[in-house]
């Protein structure tokens, strides 16, 4: 039986999971919902995640949803490395996606929302919430581009699942104009993700393609 994910091609979110299937080789069937006429809040949906979220993993009746779940998932079932290398690495691992979720990429939800949501409802943003976000960003960013002076990947010499969740912001940072050109490191971190992990450089183009897509034919201007 095959794993189905459920998602919408513009989501950076769905776009964890598809790459970190792709670089562990799982063959996934793509479900695809479109958000933008409201698909993760119809009955049916609501059944696999009531809060009215995607992604979804369905793999027999196991239904998980959470990216970051749904990749700790496939790695357990794939094994490899995108966990760490060792138990200690995996712990980090673990505090980085963790740390990404709580701190992290809520402030780039919370812009993607107010900049581009809104603009699909008609509504302006609210330019106090963008701030509050930035203002999260730059104090967690300050950080992260420490952490990277002297490092190719968030933990160890390799890509792992914390790699992943930390840079998911960067799929809709040229839309939301969230300030990480602010941190050399990080951006030449995300550089380097594009340059060397096929994977993540498929999923902008699909994620991209998707959204600007969308935006283009609602008339929208950023
Ligand atoms: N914390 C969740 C976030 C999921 C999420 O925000 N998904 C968005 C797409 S990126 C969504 O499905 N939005 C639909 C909606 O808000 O109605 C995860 O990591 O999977």
């Amino acid at each position: 039986m095959s794993i189905k994910i459920y998602g919408d091609p513009g989501s950076g979110s769905l776009r964890r999971v598809t790459t970190a299937a792709a670089i562990m080789g799982i063959a996934i069937e793509r479900v695809n919902i479109d958000l933008f006429k409201g698909e993760s809040h119809t009955p049916d949906f609501l059944a696999l995640n009531p809060h009215g979220l995607s992604p979804v993993l369905v793999d027999g009746d196991v239904v998980l949803y959470e990216a970051s779940a749904i990749n700790l998932y496939l790695a357990d079932k794939a094994g490899g490395k995108l966990l760490g290398a060792t138990p200690r690495e995996r712990y980090e691992v673990l505090q980085w996606m963790f740390w990404s979720g709580e701190q992290w990429r809520v402030f780039a939800t919370l812009t993607f929302n107010e900049r581009i949501v809104k603009r699909f409802m008609g509504q302006l943003d609210d330019e106090s919430i963008v701030q509050l976000a930035f203002a999260n960003i730059r104090a967690a960013g300050a950080v992260l581009d420490a952490h990277l002076a002297d490092r190719r990947f968030i933990v160890g010499d390799r890509l792992t699942l914390a790699d992943i969740d930390i840079a998911a912001p960067f799929s809709q940072s040229e839309r939301t104009k969230v300030p990480f050109d602010e941190f050399p490191n990080l951006v030449a971190w995300q550089q380097r993700l594009l340059e060397t992990v096929p994977a993540w450089a498929d999923t902008k183009r699909e994620v991209d393609a998707r959204l600007d897509g969308a935006i283009k034919a609602a008339g929208i201007e950023l």
